[in-house]
């Protein structure tokens, strides 16, 4: 066993930097098996500075040639493996030195994706979070800022296309077949954002004028062949520009905006300043390859980078503890864009039902288990396990809740000062807070909580009705989550929407603001015992528990004018009887065939309402899981709902089918979602009658959305006919690696079918295929992840088969890509969340793990937790 202590980085540790740099210039010659990076750096006093103080700069991984300071060579330096350590500088004073810097990059054997790396013959950076210092030797941390002037050099026939940050100043053809381009950025940057794409791309293009009157070049570059699939990214970031004009007059600054999608990419998308770079899955797409929920996807990732443009780039964070403090709010800001894109009311709704149904299904597990942390951590030893659904999505909640609180025209108010204040800087999440608060007039001290202690709150309400005095009286109990990493326990600053649900219609509605442990209010002039509709829309990420009767939350599912609780009482319904191993009763049946036949509701919310609640939430309301259990009652309950509804599914199936040439506007996606719902409910109700009617679907489809629904309703039913549709589809699509992406995470994502092998043998044959790659990042995910991470009935068998494969895969993954290793690391976190018999072989596979002598990071943080 290695001995030495894994290294911690702690919040309240933070030293500001000892120097900074006013200019960095970097010429870089583009070679896959040898890259040489010049740098030159001019480097002033930074705000901690002490006379004499070394200068240590951060590398990783690379090749030192050549150090000179002020022209002239320097020899007193030490190198390390992550550092050199520059001695005897002429830094007494405050005037600015010139350091310059020869290294050497090797990108080809670059299978980390992190620095600079090669993908199908092309050259990508991706620098966040500490990636620069595999490109140069850097002060690579996002309180250094500076301006970049870049040159690049390769040879022009394999890499005719050179891009970096910023304005293209000019370029040249060079001796050898060489050619060059100099890019500057006149904004200031940290390292982290720094970018270069060359290779052989193409672009499409569009000129804009924003709102100020000036004029932008836009384009999206991709390998040729995918040129025409770029149309939905491009309208995608022309709706984000204006949208960020409109709703906080943020306006592009730059003179061209780039996107560039690559095929090998650890996570969706990086912010970049002007270049921004994609996973190609959330750039590409046409009707015949993508499905709507990729065209909604594209949308919003690439409204969530552009917005970066601001909350990131032009303000960014101080330290990596802070990474709520721009991803938190571009992820509020992404989503407050999609839910206006959907065009409607209804529509707003379902986008914030989907966005509650990911924060439970991901982020609540997430913090009630060993890798729970506050938005903000105080600790970390890797950061990039820190990129989590905690960070992100609950990050993107606190936020909503100060527009809770504060109003839309108050959290603007607050938007607008921390810009004024903090334009061009790196700042904390309490200079985030101060700008809301100081904006406001408000005291949000105790706000402050949401940022320190980590887990889900729990809201106990009691609620009683006087009929004499026709008064209703509500007490709410808070208590934080009982959870190590939340250590001081003190009470959350809670905004609950409220409204009384009374025959009458009393209009008794309020926003409660919880902030002490309990509380009670009063409401009069409630002519009726009213049912309680509470925490509507969602308005604060706790778990509720209140014991409302069935027959309070039938009358929620039909009638609530809240669409968000209106179909959370649905789920607690079907959860309540799926925990309790029942079928659904008459009166539930009645109000979802209601519901299904109901002219004028959404059909987007029809197929949300008769969705279940997926098996990873069921997983939290039990105190030991058994996923076999769970899996069995849930399916009964579905079978139930689909014979039961045959009827109306059937009808259904007709009416929601959609006329005209494909749009992926929300409306007809909502058509086609319930069109497919029912498919899949037809196929479990009456699988014989309905396959042809699939396979039929399937081969006549005119899109993804449609022929991909009817392969899985096969797929997932057991269908005869499901093995020669797939075959089908491979051959069809075997040249578009995010349509084969799909054809692989579907076979790994079945569920247990009677009478056929286990999806376990089927992903150990795909893992065999000629089709399949370790070392891309989409492939792995979609056979390796989609079977170990979304896909727990075929998961977690008892005899731990699945769990040995877990084990090997991490294993085989980590030399390769530490990052995609320790997200599939993550499969196991809960592991003492579930019955004994599971609990022992999941321990068996954890030590299986920690014990490699070779771990990464990475892979050795999130083990070592998961085993605390
Ligand atoms: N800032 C990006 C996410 C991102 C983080 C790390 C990466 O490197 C592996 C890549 C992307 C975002 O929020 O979109
Ligand atoms: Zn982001």
């Amino acid at each position: 066993m290695k001995t030495d202590l894994p290294q911690s980085f702690r919040r309240l540790e933070y030293c500001a930097p000892n120097y900074t740099f006013a200019q960095v210039g970097l010429d870089i010659a583009l070679d896959p098996a040898r890259t040489i990076v010049k740098s030159r750096l001019e480097v002033l006093p930074g705000a901690s500075h002490e006379a004499g103080s070394p200068l240590v700069l951060q590398g990783h991984e690379l090749e030192f040639v050549s150090l000179r300071i002020n022209g002239e060579a320097h020899r007193q330096f030490e190198l390390t493996p992550e550092t050199l350590i520059i001695h005897a500088l002429p830094n007494e004073g405050k005037q600015s030195f010139i350091v310059e810097i020869i290294c050497v990059c090797v990108p080809e054997k670059n299978t980390s994706l992190m620095g600079l790396y090669v993908s199908n013959g092309n050259f990508f950076t991706q620098c966040e979070a500490e990636g620069f210092r595999k490109i140069t030797y850097f002060l690579d941390r996002p309180d250094v800022m500076a301006r970049y002037h870049v040159t690049l050099r390769a040879r022009e026939a394999e890499y005719p296309v050179l891009l970096s940050n910023g304005n293209l100043i000019s370029t040249e053809k060079l001796p050898n077949g060489w050619h060059s381009a100099v890019w500057e950025d006149p904004f200031l940057k940290p390292s982290y954002l720094f970018a270069l794409v060359a290779g052989k791309l193409e672009c499409i293009e569009e000129t804009i004028t924003t709102s100020s009157g000036a004029k932008k070049l836009l384009q999206i570059w991709v390998e040729p062949h995918d040129l025409k699939k770029t149309r939905h990214a491009m309208d995608s970031l022309i709706a984000s520009i204006h949208w960020d004009e409109k709703r906080y007059g943020l306006e592009l600054d730059l003179e061209r905006f780039m996107i560039v999608a690559v095929g090998d990419f650890n996570m969706g998308a990086m912010e970049n300043k002007g270049l921004n770079i994609f996973n190609t899955k959330y750039v590409l797409a046409r009707p015949e390859t993508a499905t709507d929920a990729d065209f909604a996807n594209i949308e919003s990732v690439v409204a969530h980078e552009y917005f970066h443009n601001w909350t990131g780039n032009r303000v960014t964070c101080r330290d990596w503890f802070q990474l709520s403090l721009k991803e938190g709010l571009t992820v509020f800001r992404d989503q407050e864009f999609s839910a206006d894109q959907m065009g409607s009311e209804s529509g707003r709704a379902v986008k914030r039902i989907e966005d509650v149904r990911l924060l439970r299904q991901l982020q609540f597990p997430e913090d009630a288990g060993p890798m729970a942390h506050p938005i903000r951590p105080d600790e970390y030893q890797e950061i990039n396990n820190f990129y989590t659904v905690t960070v992100y999505e609950k990050g993107a909640e606190v936020v909503r809740m100060y527009q809770t609180l504060l109003g839309v025209d108050g959290f603007r108010k607050g938007m607008d000062l921390y810009f004024q204040r903090h334009d061009g800087q790196a700042v904390t999440c309490d200079d985030f807070l101060f700008a809301m608060a100081d904006a406001n007039g408000r005291d949000l001290s105790q706000f402050k909580n949401w940022y320190s202690q980590a887990g889900t709150p729990k809201v106990r309400v009691e609620e009683s009705y006087d009929a004499d005095k026709r008064q209703y009286q509500v007490t709410l109990r808070q208590s934080p989550a009982v959870n190590a990493a939340n250590k001081d326990g003190k009470p959350f600053h809670i905004p609950l929407k409220m409204r009384l649900l009374t025959p009458a219609d009393d209009r008794v509605e309020a926003l409660l603001e919880l902030t002490q442990d309990q509380q009670t209010w009063n409401f009069d002039d409630v002519t009726s015992r009213p049912v309680l509709s509470i925490n509507r829309s969602f308005s604060a990420p706790i778990n509720l528990d209140f014991n409302q009767s069935e027959a309070d939350l039938l009358t929620m599912f039909s009638s609530d004018d809240d669409a968000f609780n209106r179909w959370e009482a649905g789920q607690k319904l079907a959860m309540q009887m799926i925990l309790g191993n029942r079928l659904p009763d008459a009166a539930l049946i009645e109000a979802y065939r209601n519901l299904l036949t109901d002219p004028d509701l959404d059909p987007a919310f029809k197929e949300l309402a008769l969705t279940l609640p997926a098996e990873a939430y069921l997983y939290e309301q039990c105190a030991s899981v058994d996923p076999q259990k769970i899996y069995a009652a849930r399916r009964a309950f579905r079978h139930a709902i689909a014979s039961e509804l045959r009827i109306e599914w059937a009808a259904l199936y007709q009416q929601m089918q959609t006329s005209g040439p494909f749009s992926p506007d929300a409306a007809s996606a909502g058509k086609r979602a319930l069109k497919n719902l029912a498919l899949s409910m037809l196929l479990e109700a009456d699988p014989l009658i309905w396959a042809p009617m699939a396979v039929n679907q399937y081969q006549n489809a005119d899109n993804m959305t449609d022929r991909y629904a009817a392969l899985a309703g096969l797929v997932i039913h057991g269908s005869k006919s499901a093995a020669a549709c797939l075959e089908d589809f491979y051959i069809r699509f075997a040249d578009d690696a995010l349509v084969i992406d799909k054809w692989f995470a579907l076979q790994s994502s079945r569920p247990p079918v009677a009478n056929a092998e286990s999806t376990l043998s089927d992903v150990k044959r795909l893992r065999e295929h000629e089709a399949f790659k370790m070392n891309n990042p989409n492939r792995v995910r979609s056979v390796i992840h989609a079977f170990c991470m979304s896909n727990p009935a075929s998961f977690h068998q008892v005899d731990g088969s699945g769990y040995a494969f877990w084990a090997e895969s991490v294993l085989a993954l980590d030399p390769i890509n530490p990052q995609i290793a320790a997200r599939l690391a993550r499969g196991l976190d809960r592991w003492r969340h579930f019955a004994p018999i599971y609990q022992e072989q999941m321990l068996a596979a954890l030590k299986r793990v920690a014990a490699c002598e070779t771990l990464s990071a990475d892979v050795k943080e999130v083990v070592s937790k998961a085993l605390e």
